[in-house]
């Protein structure tokens, strides 16, 4: 029996005992602010408060990457909101190993909300299941795990729109025609290989992009001189190659670095999702037209909250659960535990100056 169906059959068992406890007056989970971490499971009660005093970590899929660092930030925020400690840690490269290490030690420490970017869907899945036996909340935000291994996957925008939108910018820039190519993060990485999916399987079902072609898909692994060197790759192996689709911040960053300083400066399209701090020279020297993100600080912050409101027993993660993100509003989880933030924004010259993230 999967541990989802385990828990729905303990949850109406228990549903039962705790609507008698509370004819006969018993507390919320969010008056008992003393206990330990509680775990999801239980019966959701949307009246209980914010548990305070909870501790919070957020593991990045690395650090010294500005978009985990606006996430961090808003994480942050919400912490200190509630009362909360707070700890952003991880690993320097992007990868699943280096992210166990960091999980078993979050664990060890009985940290209430562990906020993950997870490097892979399934390698991390029995250092997670350790930490949700010890109690911790474990909500995933910006790239997911299998659902089994985690409670809550708190998703910046829908996988679907994420990648309809790549394409769609990529051929108003290149008037729908010619190679394109991917310059993507890391080869496990869950987000951007559904967002890559998508764009697959556009390519072939839509007429509108009949007369596009994916002729290859990198990785640079969300380190910038791989990047930047897969950049100039693409390049030299498609002299034909008319767009560069990266949709990663630091991907598209370092491929707008080589394409500035290169020949193929405004003849390469370049478009992705970037943060309009890293893209905004390069937009204003022509090398980038449009490219897209979501507010990272908001992801942070919406990931903090829907942590929050598990281990305070405000949600379970079963679909149709409401519960309020301060000041973002109020949010409802969707079918298998995901919360999703909103629609993306498109960067260009007319815009960029208005965003500082
Ligand atoms: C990089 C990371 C992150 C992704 C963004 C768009 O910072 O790969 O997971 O969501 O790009």
């Amino acid at each position: 029996m999967s541990r989802k169906r385990l828990l729905s059959i303990t949850a109406s068992l228990l549903a039962g005992v705790l609507i008698a406890a509370s004819a006969c007056g018993g507390t919320t989970r969010g008056d008992d602010e003393g206990d330990g971490p509680t775990g999801t499971g239980g019966t959701a009660n949307p009246d209980a408060e914010y548990r305070t005093g909870l501790s919070f970590a957020m593991l990045p899929k690395q650090v010294n990457n500005p978009y985990f660092e606006a996430s961090s930030t808003g994480a942050e925020t919400v912490a200190a909101e509630l009362g909360g400690e707070y700890e952003f840690t991880g690993p320097s490269d992007a990868s699943a190993s280096s992210q166990v290490s960091y999980i078993d030690t979050l664990s060890q420490q009985a940290t209430d909300v562990i906020l993950l970017s997870a490097n892979d869907p399934n390698a991390l899945c029995s250092s997670l299941d350790q930490a949700r036996s010890g109690g911790s909340v474990v909500v995933t935000f910006d790239s997911d795990v299998d659902p089994a291994c985690r409670d809550l996957f708190v998703s910046q925008v829908d996988s679907a729109e994420v990648g309809l939108a790549l394409l769609e910018m990529t051929a108003e820039q290149i008037d729908g025609t010619g190679e394109i190519a991917v310059l993507s993060a890391t080869a496990n990485a869950t987000n951007q290989n559904a967002w890559i999916d998508v764009m697959r399987a556009e390519l072939e079902s839509n007429p509108s992009y009949a007369d596009m072609e994916l002729v290859e898909v990198v990785y640079g692994d969300d380190e910038d001189e791989k990047s930047f060197s897969e950049t100039q790759g693409l390049l030299q192996a498609h002299p034909d190659l008319r767009a560069i689709v990266s949709p990663t911040t630091v991907g598209i960053a370092a491929a707008a670095r080589y394409l500035s300083g290169s020949e193929y400066q405004g003849q390469v399209a370049l478009t992705g999702l970037g943060t309009p701090n890293q893209m905004r020279e390069f937009v204003k020297d022509g090398t980038v037209t449009e490219f897209a993100l979501w507010d990272p600080t908001a992801l942070g912050e919406l990931a903090a909250y829907t942590g929050a409101a598990a281990a305070s027993g405000i949600i379970t993660g079963a679909e149709g659960e409401v519960f309020t993100a301060g000041d973002l509003g109020e949010y409802t989880v969707g079918a298998d535990g995901v919360v999703t933030l909103g629609p993306p924004t498109r960067f260009n010259a007319e815009n960029i100056d208005d965003f500082d993230f």
